[in-house]
């Protein structure tokens, strides 16, 4: 892999651009009364998760994805509540039009955050970090939202600028300073590198970028794979040509585990599946998106694998159809074979912005097996006297 050639043509100018406890200051802005106090927004029930929390309830440890009784713990005091989906993806439109003002290349990667390329506007909107702020600004006084900016070279460097720009600042990283400036991280900071490549590189005594960056590639290859390892190396020295181009957007999400051993007890692999739905529907909501469906794959003991697919009764984003859907597909597959089972997955797809309602009512009906599986799963969830068929 060659070394970033310091005498090509000017340095890029990437922002990369996070609105700071998204769900929670888009609740503020409806009341102000939550302004200053901690707040957790996401699954309020016993076995809810956490989807953010006010940085007033990040001091006491909660964070997004644990669970919502931990964070209780923790933070009694905090105000917990149900969040606005709907509400968030309106929001998240109009910050990304905010954006598209300064530059014509915009790309989204979640609901609240974005990649710029604003090489070569400083005739137009001053250097980087005055116009960081005027766009600061600006989404601060039309939305009411704080934003933090990280600003680099490439998307790597902007990203991990912003964890330093976090919350409401602006944080710029040159490409000169920037090997420099990640050697001293940890190595999870650098995105890609998640829990277990983590404990996997820690077992080679590698906690920091610069550690990684110094590390010969053999060791590396056998923890973290042939492919991946020169690419990880490579970042973890601060390098990255990536284009900003946005990456084709992905049709599904899916989420699986493989059982220690193989597990036959109905209420342990529901257990399991509840999880991984959750997980799914975390995933799909922050990628501020729509499924149509849900599917489940089951691999037994004998490795044998199969998959079971139903639709939404109308697209949606939370967990319960989720988990819905994924457990009513879970208990037919099961009635038909009840062997003990060695690895379960969710899956949700179809996933889109605009995801089409589905409606049994409506003038040009979707395929009938669609609206078999709608009237299947509402069946299920209803009773099977809840709804029947215009023609039957
Ligand atoms: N989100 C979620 N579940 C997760 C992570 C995020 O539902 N596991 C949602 C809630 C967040 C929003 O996506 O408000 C944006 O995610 P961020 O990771 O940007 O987190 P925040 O904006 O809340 O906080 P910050 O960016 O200040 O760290
Ligand atoms: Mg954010």
């Amino acid at each position: 892999m060659p070394d970033v050639d310091r005498n090509s043509e000017q340095e890029r100018v990437i922002f990369h651009v996070d609105l700071d406890a998204f769900y929670v200051e888009v609740e503020r802005q409806a009341d102000p009364a939550l302004r200053g106090k901690p707040v957790v927004i996401g699954g309020i029930g016993p076995r809810g998760v956490v989807a953010t929390a006010s940085y007033e309830a990040r001091k006491f440890g909660v964070h997004s994805a644990m669970a919502t009784a931990v964070a209780r713990r923790l933070c009694p005091q905090a105000i917990y509540m149900r969040g606005n989906h709907e509400l968030y993806r309106e929001v998240s439109k109009k910050f990304m039009n905010i954006l598209r003002k300064y530059s014509p290349i915009v790309v989204p990667v979640s609901v609240d955050e974005a990649y710029i390329d604003m090489t070569g506007s400083e005739r137009l909107f001053g250097e980087p970090l005055d116009s960081a702020e005027i766009m600061r600004v600006a989404v601060r006084e039309k939305l009411g939202l704080p934003a933090s900016i990280g600003i680099g070279p490439s998307k790597l460097v902007a990203k991990v600028s912003t964890e330093h720009a976090k919350p409401d600042g602006i944080f710029q990283v040159r490409q000169v300073e920037a090997e420099a400036f990640f050697a001293p991280q940890p190595v999870r900071n650098l995105p890609g590198i998640g829990p277990k490549a983590g404990e996997a590189l820690a077992k080679l005594n590698i906690s920091t970028l610069g550690q990684l960056a110094a590390t010969p590639i053999g060791p590396l290859r056998r923890v973290l794979g042939p492919n991946h390892a020169d690419y990880v190396r490579c970042r973890a020295k601060a390098i990255d040509n990536a284009p900003l181009r946005e990456k084709p957007k992905s049709k599904s999400i899916s989420s699986e585990t493989t059982f220690a051993t193989d597990v036959s007890s109905r209420s342990e692999i529901e257990m399991v599946l509840k999880k991984l739905c959750e997980r799914a529907g975390a995933r799909l909501r922050k990628s501020g998106l729509r499924a149509r469906g849900a599917s489940i794959k089951l691999r037994y003991g004998d490795f044998t694998t199969i998959t079971r697919q139903r639709t939404f009764p109308a697209a949606g984003d939370g967990d319960q159809v989720i988990y819905d859907t994924a457990h009513g597909l879970l208990v037919t597959a099961m009635r038909q074979r009840g062997d003990p089972i060695r690895l379960i997955g969710v899956t949700v797809n179809g996933l889109g912005e605009q995801a089409a309602q589905l409606s049994l009512l409506d003038d040009n009906p979707m395929a009938d097996s669609d609206t078999s599986e709608a009237v299947d799963t509402i069946r299920e969830r209803y009773g099977s006297a809840a709804i029947s068929r215009g023609s039957v």
